[in-house]
């Protein structure tokens, strides 16, 4: 097995090269490559300096994470930087892709560090409920300032080379020969006295002690009950007050405690499952077909965010409506999306002139014909959409792929009056299109095996999160959301109010409760779908308990936000609790006969996660998800289900193992 450190002594430059594949992760056995190498450049009278690098697409993208369930191996991190600081000879670090977590600490024990242009530079960790832990929350701040090491270690994300050259992280961008410019930037430092490092810097002072204070209140108020951007907050402010060395023992004794708490445990448990999701050993040897053009039908909000989304992954797309009106108001919306992805800094304004260049709309089917696949997103309606799928297939070359994104209906009995059905899928997206990663990819009981490696591989394409699903009512997510809907609106009847509901899901970590969620969506989507139901439409489950709350308030017209009230009243646009809807409750209490009581927060929660276990079971059992994993999947990238917590199953102590 090759190591996955070497080193070359050359002009008096030690180069270290880590090669461990996919990302460079510093594995112990990298950390001991590293050590050794430190060990060499101090022996070795020849060696002036050292260059350090890394091979493949990107330096290393952070400590390896699947250690972390084990007890840390020597050399430990921490050691490891501070040995290569103290080395005594110039070390300069030549990044590239994405420089990550210990990566970019390692970066930071180094006495300069170029990067390639294109690479990113970020301290990730409290994405995985950790903070750095290898001196990144006291080296930073020593070079770029305390706000700035605030900012980038609180939030986690990653900054661009320009911007790590504005504010000092790197010392420059290659223009050049990297290899070159890295080795003459080592040759120079060599010259002076040994080189002293970052941690040997006095901690920066905070120029203004409020805007300090205001920068910890947002980072408190944003944490919404996730600990580790409080403890990074707290580590950096350490870093400016502590002794360096006190500082690095505090940081790491966070680090432990953060690495053993349950929110880690979720959030590595999270990004695990991500990636696992989308493996699909029937498809290890099955190639995709060409994706160069996609077609869609339809431009409503889902068309048009599709489309948005294809477009900004760089493929071009044709639309199609009913009529020339219908074609120009989807292409309108699409414009809409792509600039309100501009004015957010999504895609930069050359990348939006080119989106709106691959871009065309119209009214006639046959424009799809060069398509290599095409997604239908028309209107919920079956017949509508099977009629659109036999059309499709007149008109499209035989290897064009056909897809639905309807969010529940069976696509199975959708393609049945196709000559082909092996080359129908569902690619479930969830609104907005073009900004939500969950896809769901419904693999149909007749697929061919290429037909759902092209869909997945359209999902990758577009940066998506791509779960499969077989086909059942509402699939996955839509299946399990109706489930804990209908917990809530039980609760409502029992006794519960909506912003009673609504606070204890809050207060579990949900961006927003079930009623305010409800009342954004609009209320009068699931509306038409019960009555469909109640109208004996087939493949659906018929709950036990119907709660008639729901009915009541479409018939009164309160839709939601867009009709200024459903279960909530909208004054300039803030929810307010409604003594309307206060007695529609209360009424339907009464036609139920029960007696109303008070139900806390607990027991909410209790019923919600039951609900969505329940279902989940269910789902799994009838073979429409894989994995407890992939359902946890589902509901954090689809559904708002606390990351923190990991998903329903792993917040109930439910694994696959
Ligand atoms: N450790 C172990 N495996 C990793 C890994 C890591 N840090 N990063 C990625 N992988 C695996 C991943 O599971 C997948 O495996 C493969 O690499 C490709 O990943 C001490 C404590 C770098 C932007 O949080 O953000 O350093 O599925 O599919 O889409 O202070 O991976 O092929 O078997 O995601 O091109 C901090 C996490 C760690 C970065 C590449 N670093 N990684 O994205 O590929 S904590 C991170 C990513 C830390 C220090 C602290 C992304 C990527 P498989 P991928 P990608």
């Amino acid at each position: 097995m090759k190591h996955p450190v070497s080193t070359e002594i050359s002009d008096g430059i030690l180069s270290v090269t880590i090669d461990n594949p996919p990302v460079n992760a510093l594995s112990a056995a990298v950390r001991a490559g590293l050590m050794a190498a430190r060990e060499q450049a101090v022996a070795a009278r020849q060696v002036r300096a050292v260059v350090l690098a890394a091979a493949g697409r990107t330096f290393v993208a952070g400590a390896d994470i699947r250690e972390f369930n084990a007890p840390p191996s020597p050399p430990l991190l921490p050691e490891l930087v501070a040995a290569i600081e103290e080395t005594g000879k110039p070390w300069v670090a030549l990044l590239h892709g994405t420089v990550l977590g210990g990566g970019l600490e390692l970066a930071l024990g180094c006495h300069a560090r170029l990067a390639r242009p294109g690479t990113a530079l970020g301290l990730p960790e409290v994405r995985l409920g950790l903070i750095p832990g290898a001196g990144g929350t006291v080296r930073l701040p020593r070079l770029i300032g305390a706000l700035p090491a605030l900012e980038m270690i609180t939030g986690g994300r990653p900054v661009n080379a320009e911007q790590a050259q504005e504010t000092g992280l790197i010392d420059a961008i290659t223009t050049g020969d990297p290899m070159a410019e890295a080795r003459a930037r080592a040759l120079a430092l060599a010259g002076a006295a040994p080189p002293k490092g970052l941690i040997a810097r006095a901690a920066p002072e905070i120029d203004d002690a409020g805007v300090w204070d205001k920068a910890l209140a947002r980072v408190a108020a944003k944490a919404r009950g996730q600990i580790a951007p409080v403890e990074a907050a707290a580590a950096v402010a350490d870093a400016l007050r502590l002794p360096a060395g006190a500082a690095l023992a505090a940081e790491r004794q966070r680090f432990m405690a953060l690495k053993d708490s349950p929110q880690s445990a979720a959030l590595r448990h999270v990004f695990f499952a991500e990636r696992a999701a989308g493996k699909m050993p029937e498809l290890a040897d099955v190639r995709p077909r060409p994706l160069q053009r996609i077609g869609i039908v339809g431009g409503g909000t889902m068309g048009a965010g599709i489309a948005a989304a294809c477009l900004m992954a760089g493929l071009p797309v044709t639309m199609v409506e009913r009529d020339g009106a219908l074609a120009r108001r989807g292409a309108k919306n699409l414009r809409t999306l792509l600039d309100g992805s501009l004015g957010r800094g999504v895609i930069d304004r050359s990348a939006h002139d080119r989106a709106l260049a691959g871009f065309a709309a119209g009214d006639d089917l046959t424009a799809l014909a060069p398509s290599d696949l095409v997604i239908e997103a028309i209107v919920e309606d079956m017949e509508e959409k099977a009629a659109l799928l036999s059309r499709l297939e007149a008109v499209v070359g035989p290897d064009t792929v056909l897809a639905s994104n309807t969010s529940y209906l069976d696509i199975d009995q959708m393609s049945d009056g196709l000559a082909d059905p092996g080359r129908v899928i569902g690619l479930h997206f969830f609104s907005p299109a073009h900004v939500m990663k969950l896809l769901e990819l419904v693999i149909t009981a007749r697929a061919r095996d290429d037909v759902v490696a092209t869909g997945r591989a359209l999902g990758r394409l577009l940066g998506k999160i791509v779960v499969p699903a077989r086909v059942g009512h509402g699939f996955i997510g839509n299946r399990i959301m109706s489930a804990y809907r209908r917990a809530c609106e039980a609760m409502l009847q029992d006794g519960a109010l909506p912003a009673e509901i609504d606070a204890a899901m809050r207060d579990y970590g949900y961006a927003m409760g079930m009623f305010e969620m409800q009342d954004m969506a609009g209320l009068d989507i699931a509306w038409a779908m019960r009555r469909a139901q109640a109208a004996g439409s087939a493949g659906q489950e018929t709950p036990e308990r119907y709660v008639d709350i729901a009915d009541r308030l479409c018939e009164a017209g309160r839709f939601g936000r867009k009709s200024g009230a459903g279960w909530y009243r909208y004054d300039d646009g803030h929810a307010v609790p409604d003594p309307e809807v206060s007695a529609i409750i209360t009424a339907s209490s009464a036609r139920a006969g029960i007696t109303r009581r008070r139900i806390g927060a607990e027991e909410i929660m209790e019923r919600c996660l039951g609900a969505m276990i329940e279902a989940g079971r269910a789902v799994l059992a009838e073979g429409i998800a894989r994995s407890a994993a992939d359902i946890d999947v589902v509901m954090v990238n689809g559904f708002g289900f606390p990351r923190w917590r990991g998903g329903p199953f792993h917040a109930a102590g439910i694994s696959d193992g």
